[in-house]
């Protein structure tokens, strides 16, 4: 024999080899399910170490959520995924076999189709062969960009702790758990509030972007809060502080107290009503009577106008904490 045909026999023993202890314990016929030297980095939503390469098909097969899977030879390492490998998701990755459960017409499969379990929900056997679907992990939680979520274990039990980006605050926890049904507990948010000291309540003041009385109250909600409460608390720190001194693209701002169509009788989006006594109305308001939402009004030293619902105001969102 020559010498380079020796050498490419060495090669193909030695990756023989090297695939047989990568994936001893599965029929040779199967190797073809495996993307060698390939890996996916996309949707990785569970890892389980020191499994063989067929319990990790399992392990796949037993959950709806589950794609394809990352096996590490090194560390006997099982990454699921919940997206299929495709040429654009899979990358070169040493050590690694990837493979698509699609490939995979394994017995686990076949009994948990039939189950039809939840995403989250893995499909079990009991001791008499009749299958279930428990939860076992929980949904990666929706953050906002603001928020960086640190942690990436999402199993039952687990918790999760959030990262606000500079400029921004938790509104709400900052640890969350996944729960036994598949939810996370009420995680909170990272937005652009000021909370200051001594008061119960957080707040944002915007003066770039002017809505509607209903758009600005709708933008607030989405947030989790609510327009301004015009109650006494409330006005003395925004206006005995002076906090809107600085503001004003917009001119005024929307607070959240309207009233119906024809009377003066003026309420707050928490229900309080708002006499006409209140000491925060300027002077000679509320007036007009097709004038339905409350304003601080620029020119009235930020004093309460009522005012048309549709004028583009700047306005400020509160949340209790
Ligand atoms: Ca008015």
């Amino acid at each position: 024999m020559e010498k380079g045909n020796i050498a490419i026999v060495l090669l193909l023993l030695l990756f023989s080899s090297f695939r047989q202890t990568l994936l001893q314990d599965i029929p040779f016929s199967d190797h073809c399910k495996f993307s060698f030297t390939r890996c996916i980095t996309t949707g990785q939503f569970k890892k389980i170490y020191n499994i063989s390469p067929l319990e990790c098909v399992t392990e796949c097969s037993r959950r709806p959520k589950c794609q394809s899977f990352n096996y590490k030879q090194r560390f006997h390492g099982c990454e699921l995924s919940s997206d299929a490998g495709t040429e654009n998701n899979l990358r070169d990755c040493i050590g690694f076999v990837h493979s698509n459960i699609e490939e995979w017409n394994s017995e686990w499969r076949k009994f948990c189709k039939s189950l039809n379990c939840s995403v989250g929900q893995t499909c079990v056997k009991d001791k008499t062969g009749n299958g279930s679907c428990i939860y076992t992990e929980c949904d990666r939680p929706d953050v906002n960009s603001d928020t960086v979520l640190l942690g990436n274990v999402y199993d039952v039990g687990s918790r999760l702790k959030i990262q606000c980006k500079e400029g921004t605050v938790v509104i709400g926890k900052d640890t969350t758990k996944c729960l036994e049904n598949g939810t996370w507990t009420p995680l909170g948010r990272c937005l652009n509030y000021i909370c200051p000291n001594q008061m119960n309540f957080c707040y944002r003041t915007e003066s770039r972007v002017c809505k509607t009385w209903t758009e600005a109250r709708d933008t607030c909600q989405s947030e989790g809060g609510d327009l301004m409460n015009p109650d006494e608390d409330t006005f003395q720190f925004f206006i005995d502080k002076a906090e809107l001194q600085n503001y004003g693209q917009c001119g005024s701002f929307w607070v959240g107290g309207y009233s119906n169509k024809t009377e003066l009788n003026f309420v707050s989006v928490r229900g309080n009503s708002i006499p006409m006594s209140f000491r925060y109305w300027f002077y000679g308001q509320p007036d007009l009577s097709n004038e339905n939402c409350l304003e601080l009004q620029q020119s009235y030293g930020y004093y309460l106008n009522n005012y048309v619902c549709d004028k583009q105001d700047g306005f400020i969102c509160q949340i209790y904490q």
